[in-house]
């Protein structure tokens, strides 16, 4: 009988070979606070943690997990490939297969390449456009993440329209000075910018709904915006869909909003939870790739068998006729839940969804910017959040995360995530 660990134990054990005892930050619980749960299994909307406790989980691996964790048909296929071997390094056809279906979701994609992580599938679309347009500039917006490649990892200049400054630790001052970082649905700045510096810009990178700043829908009118000026000016609007693609619709945000952009970057949902991520748009633009073009992108594990069967069954499960009316309904179900149930104590509370990702807020509104946001009540936010995980919810560990619903969460598991939630607005409503 192999030793049983705590969750405690198992962190303080992490910290000794993994800083912070975890491998992708905002696991540490750091803006939450208390000890993160060490995750054994998952099977549906659950996951079980190392003391063997369930919570119904609305992280969902941060959005992958669309169709519920360890759908038989997506475990399936991957056991299926990996007896034919992990990896060949080579060309095959069901990269061709995974290519085509997901042309015929986004009309934007007319070629993509496979990575192995949204990171790498937006510093490749970033070198992409510059490479095409000849341009150095780039353009992103505060609240928004891409991934930690160094071009992205920048914060707003000190004036509006003055180049950005390293947001991280070892990325150069000369690269991220050729970032912009602009305010999020702020159109006025982004048509003076344009005004003064649009033959410089090679790209406007943006999440079309914001899932890294919490949920925050952008404006219509500011992407018709950001889509003409890019046109009018030769640069590419680059959609980054890696959290809204197949998440929020089953053609992404593109298709709620109607705007076609020149690249689109995709991850999660693609890769049914294995790392597999892409990038792709224009031909014309992503001819100018190697081997065909002077862009260089490359990868050992790109478009590796075993992810691509994860993501080709997830993609299957997706597409079938009633998935996205299905999420949307049971999402909005719990979106309306649990505003009922914070009215019913009095609290400052309001939530918004689109398909299956959606956002709460300790605040009168759903937020528009970053800023927004950050005027939400974090202490609030703290104590639901371990409110909830006390009563079997495992909600993102930070206010400034999106969360998720899977097609596993059926209405049962909705009745009991309001009841938990009904619990929480009351404790903290007798604070
Ligand atoms: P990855 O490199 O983590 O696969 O993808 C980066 C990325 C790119 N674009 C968007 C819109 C993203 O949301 C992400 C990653 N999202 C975070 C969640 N906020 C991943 C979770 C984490 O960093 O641990």
């Amino acid at each position: 009988m192999s030793q049983s660990w705590s969750n405690e134990s198992l962190f303080e054990r992490a910290q000794r070979s993994i800083p912070g005892g975890v491998n992708s930050p905002v696991r540490a619980f750091r803006q939450v606070g208390g000890t993160p749960r060490f995750i054994e299994r998952a099977e549906g909307p659950y996951v079980y943690d190392c003391e063997g406790t369930r919570y119904i989980d609305y992280v969902g691996s941060w959005g992958p997990m669309i169709a519920g964790h360890a759908h038989p048909e997506v475990v399936e296929a991957v056991q299926r490939a990996a007896t034919r071997s992990l990896s060949f390094g080579a060309p095959t056809r069901d990269e061709i297969e995974i290519a085509e279906a997901l042309r015929d979701l986004m009309p934007a994609l007319q070629m993509l390449r496979l990575v192995s992580s949204g990171t790498e599938a937006a510093m490749s679309a970033l070198r992409l456009a510059r490479g095409f347009t000849g341009r150095d500039a780039i353009v992103k917006f505060e609240g928004c993440y891409h991934g930690h490649a160094d071009s992205l990892l920048v914060k707003a200049g000190s004036g509006l329209l003055t180049f950005g400054n390293p947001s991280s630790a070892g990325v150069p001052a000369d690269v991220a000075a050729h970032t912009l970082v602009l305010e999020y649905n702020h159109i006025a700045q982004i048509e003076e910018l344009f005004a003064q510096r649009g033959s410089q810009i090679a790209c406007v990178l943006v999440e079309p709904i914001a899932g890294n700043m919490n949920f925050v829908r952008g404006d219509p009118a500011w992407h018709r915006r950001l889509r003409e000026l890019c046109t009018e000016h030769g640069a590419l609007l680059v959609w980054d869909e890696v959290m809204t693609g197949m998440r929020v619709a089953l053609g992404g945000a593109q298709q709620l909003y109607g705007i076609r952009p020149d690249l689109v970057v995709l991850g999660k949902v693609i890769g049914g939870g294995m790392p597999m991520a892409a990038f792709g748009g224009r031909a014309d633009v992503m001819q100018c790739l190697s081997p065909l073009g002077a862009v260089y992108q490359a990868g050992t594990l790109s478009g590796n068998p075993v992810a691509v069967a994860a993501g080709l069954a997830q993609l299957r499960i997706v597409r079938r006729p009633g998935f996205y009316e299905e999420l949307s309904a049971a999402t909005q179900q719990l979106m309306q839940g649990l505003q009922q149930a914070a009215a019913r104590h009095g609290l400052s509370f309001c939530a918004d969804a689109e398909g299956g990702m959606f956002g709460i807020y300790f605040a009168a509104q759903p937020p528009t910017s970053f800023a927004e946001v950050s005027g939400g009540d974090l202490a609030a936010f703290r104590r639901f959040f371990h409110a909830m995980l006390a009563r079997g919810v495992y909600l993102a560990p930070s206010m400034f995360e999106a969360g998720f619903v899977s097609s596993a969460h059926d209405p049962q598991v909705l009745q009991a995530t309001i009841e938990a939630a009904d619990g929480a607005f009351a404790e903290l409503a007798s604070d």
